[in-house]
């Protein structure tokens, strides 16, 4: 009995932080945080649901040195862009439902920075009860922000 509580437990305990470790992401297509200076990249932005509510909107800031050049269609959701002036994607808002329990995947196209370095997307994920998650790093236990070195 105490064996079977303890096994529980360790499973519960394991259910816990795997929730607790899908946060939202900037990949490449095939899952890696790493691609090469200059070139052009069809990156993912992957967003878990981890509340018992639904994400409404998810929000991407472009890092400086990328630039966005297309979108796959994401039925569901609607994207509206904010430029610079000279016309660079600085901003990216995506708005739809996530329910609880399911993820959203969202593909672009982007050219790399001409350096190498690190490139720090910072994500903002709105639940439906207005709140917001800051994958950001300003708590990079809770929310850190997804990193891709580029070299
Ligand atoms: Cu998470």
């Amino acid at each position: 009995m105490k064996t079977l509580i303890r096994s529980a437990l360790t499973l519960t305990a394991a259910v816990l932080i795997s929730v607790a470790s899908a946060h939202a992401t900037v990949r490449t297509e095939t899952g890696l945080s790493e691609s090469k200076v200059g070139a052009s990249e069809t990156y993912r932005l992957n967003v878990p649901t981890e509340k018992e509510i639904a994400t409404t909107q998810i929000r991407l800031v472009v890092p400086a040195g990328v630039v966005i050049s297309r979108f796959q269609v994401t039925p569901g959701f609607t994207r509206t862009v904010k430029k610079d002036a000279n016309g660079l994607v600085t901003e990216i808002v995506w708005t739809g439902r996530v329910a609880p329990m399911e993820y959203a995947r969202f593909f672009f196209q982007a050219k790399n920075p001409a350096a190498a370095g690190e490139v720090v997307w910072k994500i903002y994920q709105t639940y439906s009860d207005g709140s917001v998650v800051a994958w950001d790093d300003t708590n990079p236990a809770e929310g850190p922000a997804s990193k891709t070195t580029v070299k």
